[in-house]
């Protein structure tokens, strides 16, 4: 049973890494067919699965799903644990399921249970949290399964760019770090390194509250129109600067996913009116 489990975990991670549209550490997406991407998902299930339902992967050929942050929250064990690791699990399924089109992106709290560093959740710190959960549920076998979801979680690219110039990933530097960020990260293999304080890939997924500047500075570096971004818990399950990003939440009852195409133009307002409440779907 756990060696089925560790053994998922390693095919999810091959996945990852064989992605046929991933060039290093990039998905760039082709210029057909559409796209789902769903910001942080944070163990909630249900809306987890009304995401997969509004995919519907199998009757849309030409669909992806962008998937992010799905550990940490959700449900408990009898003690408290973060029983979130089963949600990852399910994802992973889905990425060994449809390798292609299913693509999972690296998160802040991802970089966390990597490096098992504190992040905090709601007054929670969370690593400790889904760390006891998985010792009382898989007991001796617990290191074997956490080096895999390690592995797992650090085989996911670092961000997607449609060809529609849209770009989308967990987060950006900060405004007061992007005369430090290395974008050569997009371009080669991860390092552990990478995912350090104050490194690139720390940097991209733990930025927060960016000025219209600092967002103007990555959409010229990048050379990209529109940013589609996660990260920022936001009640109403979105937010936009009303010129070239946006934030989505998928994380509660008022989250939201972005259904794009990948062979149209969009502008700002045509972008937000491409959100759908997760509440919506049946
Ligand atoms: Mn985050």
């Amino acid at each position: 049973m756990v060696k089925e489990l560790i053994k998922l975990l390693h095919s999810g991670a091959q996945a990852n890494q064989n992605d046929r549209y991933r060039r290093h550490n990039l998905i760039i997406m082709p210029n057909t067919g559409d796209l789902v991407t769903a910001g942080d998902i944070h163990g909630h299930r249900r809306n987890f699965e009304r995401i997969i339902a509004y995919a519907a992967l199998d009757k849309n050929p030409d669909r992806h799903l962008i998937l992010q942050e799905i550990i940490h929250g959700g449900p408990q064990d009898e003690e408290g644990g973060c029983l979130s690791f089963d949600l990852l699990i399910d994802a992973v399924k889905l990425k060994v399921a449809y390798p292609d089109r299913v693509h999972c992106i690296l998160a802040n709290h991802d970089t966390a249970f990597i490096n098992d560093s504190d992040v905090m959740k709601a007054g929670k710190e969370m690593n400790a949290l889904m760390r006891a959960a998985m010792r009382r549920r898989f007991d001796s076998w617990t290191k074997n399964v956490e080096s895999a979801i390690e592995q797992f979680l650090f085989s996911q690219p670092l961000a997607v760019r449609c060809l529609n110039r849209i770009w989308i990933s967990h987060s950006l530097p900060s405004d007061r770090s992007i005369d430090k960020f290395d974008f050569s990260v997009f371009h080669r293999m991860l390092k552990v390194s990478d995912i350090v304080k104050p490194n690139a890939a720390y940097l991209l997924t733990w930025g927060r509250a960016h000025s219209r500047k600092t967002i103007d500075f990555f959409a010229k570096q990048l050379d990209v129109d529109f940013f589609v971004l996660g990260h920022q818990l936001q009640e109403t399950g979105w937010m936009s600067n009303n010129a070239n990003l946006i934030i989505i939440d998928s994380q509660h009852n008022h989250g939201h996913l972005l259904h794009i195409r990948l062979d149209s133009k969009y502008t700002i307002e045509k972008l937000i009116g491409s959100l759908v409440p997760i509440a919506s779907i049946e």
